[in-house]
């Protein structure tokens, strides 16, 4: 994939400064900096999902479903993303059609964020380049679908050799930016109990809204009991607020199981997850492309109903995020 039919390629990278921390290199919308001068509720959101999580016209549809969700909530959304050697806190429409549309757009995490700003055209950025972003702008609180994690096969491969130390960037980033992440729980791709020690070592409290286990992403649960279990979003803001206002560096993560209606349970998913793992493999797919290409192959393998609850568990998250950001404010 080539980044050269990205609109805003092409300008001369030699001109662009040197930056003077992520804040020199931020846009925020208008409306998003009046929010937060007025300390009202902001909300961010991230982009990997509008390029790498479902195709057109599914992605822009729930990119716009997201910001209508935490509308709706009292809050003012911030898409995120990487354009021209800027941070964007906050997309025009036209931004996120153009995002959304756009073919070869590369996936933005902490340890691509300065390729991605040095080299111009558009960024997609994943939980942690979003994260950096959203703390530079003073934003407390980001809503994705579900939390990259340790790979399964991540510490030995299937033969019993090693493995591949697939760790996704998303774990050390909430250990060091200061932000509540909501989301459906870790990807029922990776291996969730891992993952859930990986995130306790690095001191990230993890709190479940309404479930006691922590949940799976498009199941409701995984198995693995939650460290931290909250009835609302209000008392998951008590936490998050003493959290935060303790200064000890690290985020949190905010887990909401995806709404029954749309859920596809453990038993039906984790064959197909088993599945696709293992083609993955065989087709020699790793690095920031497994994921992605995960996705779609349990969105094919299940006829799209992977897809209908990934949606579904989108716009929860934003509409929950937003109920946390206005107790946060408030
Ligand atoms: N949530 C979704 N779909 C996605 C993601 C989250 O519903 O595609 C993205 C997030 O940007 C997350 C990334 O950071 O998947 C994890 O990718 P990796 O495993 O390569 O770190
Ligand atoms: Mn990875």
């Amino acid at each position: 994939m080539t980044r050269e039919t990205v609109e805003g390629r092409g300008r001369t990278e030699s001109r662009r400064p040197v930056p003077a921390g992520v804040a020199s290199v931020l846009r925020v919308a208008p409306e998003v900096a009046d929010a937060l001068r007025r300390g009202r509720p902001v909300v961010a959101l991230e982009s990997t999902l509008i390029t790498h999580g479902f195709p057109y016209p599914e992605n822009l549809s729930i990119a716009r479903g997201s910001e209508s969700e935490v509308r709706a909530g009292g809050a003012v959304p911030a898409t995120i993303a990487v354009r021209d050697g800027r941070l964007l806190i906050g997309l025009e429409d036209v931004e996120l059609e153009t995002l959304a549309t756009a073919g070869g757009v590369a996936k933005v995490a902490r340890p691509t964020l300065a390729a991605s700003l040095a080299r111009g055209g558009w960024g997609a950025t994943t939980v942690s380049a979003t994260m950096i972003a959203a703390h530079a702008a003073g934003i407390r609180v980001f809503a994705t679908g579900g939390i990259g994690g340790v790979h399964r096969g991540a510490l030995v491969n299937a033969g019993g050799g090693s493995g591949s130390l697939d760790i996704s960037a998303d774990l050390d980033e909430l250990a060091r930016t200061p932000v509540a992440v909501v989301s459906a729980g870790p990807k029922l791709i990776l291996d969730v109990a891992l993952t859930v020690e990986a995130l306790e070592t690095r001191g990230v409290p993890l709190l479940t809204i309404g479930g006691d286990e922590v949940p799976a992403f498009w199941a409701r649960r995984s198995g693995v009991p939650s460290p931290l279990v909250v009835a609302s979003p209000e008392e998951a803001a008590q936490i998050a607020g003493t959290h935060l206002g303790l200064a000890l560096g690290s985020g949190l993560l905010v887990c909401v199981p995806v709404p029954a209606g749309d859920e596809v349970p453990r038993e039906q998913i984790e064959p197909v997850i088993e599945r696709a793992v293992a083609e993955a493999a065989a087709a020699g797919i790793h690095g920031a492309a497994l994921t992605p290409w995960l996705l779609a192959r349990i969105a094919d393998l299940t006829a799209d109903a992977s897809v209908r609850a990934n949606l579904a568990l989108i716009r929860n998250n934003a509409r929950v995020a937003a109920g946390l950001a206005a107790a946060l404010a408030s």
